[in-house]
C-alpha cells in the first residue's frame, strides 16, 4: 500500500516534470508557428536603457559620416527610394539564445548598397552604429559589407513596432542580437578599433552565433 503510494508520487512527479518540459516547447512551438515566423508583435523585447525612442517620421535622418567619401543625411523617403530585399532571420539575444529569439521577415536596403555609395577609405575596419537611445554596436567592415546585412524598416510587411527599433534598425544575420541596432540614426565609418556597447563590456566583437 505504502509502495503503490510511494511509486504513485513518483509517478506524479514524473508526470509533473514532462509536463513543464512540455510548456517550455510549447512556448517554443507558439513563437515558431505560422510560415515559422514568430506572430508579428510577440517576440521579445531587449534594451540597455529605460529609453524607448519616439521618432517621429518627418524628423528622422540617418547621418553617414567618417572617413569616408560621401557623407550623407538620408530621409526616411530616401531609404524608401533605395533597392530593398527581403532577409528571413533569426534574432537571438546572447543573454538567453533559446527563449530570447524570434524569427522575422525583414525588409531593408542592404548596408553593402550605402557602402558603395559613401566609399569609406581604404584604412576603414568598422562601421559603427548609434541607436537614438545612445546604445551602440560595430561591426567589421567585413561583415557590414555582406549582402544580407540590412538597415530594415519592415518586419512581416510591417513598419517596425516602436519597441524593436522604429523607424530603422540594422539586422546582422548570423550574429547575435546586440549587433542589430535600434532606432538607427547614425552610421560611423573609422579606421579606429571602436567597440559598441556589450563589445566594450567583454562581449565578443565579431559576434557570430
Ligand atoms: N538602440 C538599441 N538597439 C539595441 C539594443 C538597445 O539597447 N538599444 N539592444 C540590443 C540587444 S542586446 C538585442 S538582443 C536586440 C533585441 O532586439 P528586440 O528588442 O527587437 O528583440 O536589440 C539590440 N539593439
Ligand atoms: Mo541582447
Amino acid at each position: 500500500m505504502r509502495l503503490t503510494n510511494r511509486r504513485d508520487f513518483l509517478k506524479l512527479l514524473l508526470i509533473s516534470s514532462s509536463l513543464l518540459v512540455l510548456g517550455r516547447l510549447s512556448i517554443s512551438e507558439m513563437q515558431h508557428a505560422q510560415n515559422g515566423l514568430t506572430p508579428f508583435g510577440s517576440w521579445y523585447v531587449v534594451q540597455y536603457s529605460q529609453i524607448v525612442p519616439d521618432i517621429m517620421l518627418n524628423n528622422y535622418v540617418l547621418t553617414v559620416d567618417g572617413e569616408i567619401e560621401n557623407p550623407l543625411k538620408l530621409t526616411y523617403q530616401d531609404l524608401l527610394n533605395m533597392p530593398s530585399i527581403e532577409v528571413k532571420d533569426t534574432i537571438q539575444c546572447v543573454s538567453d539564445p533559446y527563449f530570447l529569439r524570434a524569427n522575422v521577415l525583414w525588409k531593408g536596403i542592404p548596408l553593402s548598397y550605402v557602402i558603395d555609395m559613401v566609399k569609406p577609405k581604404s584604412n576603414v575596419i568598422k562601421v559603427v552604429g548609434y541607436g537614438a537611445d545612445g546604445y551602440t554596436a560595430d561591426l567589421p567592415i567585413e561583415k557590414a559589407k555582406e549582402p544580407n546585412v540590412l538597415i530594415a524598416y519592415m518586419a512581416d510587411d510591417k513598419p517596425l513596432p516602436q519597441v524593436h527599433g522604429y523607424p530603422v534598425r540594422l539586422v546582422v544575420p548570423g550574429w547575435w542580437g546586440y549587433t542589430y541596432v535600434k532606432w538607427l540614426v547614425r552610421l560611423h565609418f573609422t579606421s579606429k578599433n571602436i567597440l559598441g556597447y556589450w563589445e566594450s563590456l567583454g562581449y565578443p566583437d565579431y559576434a557570430k552565433k
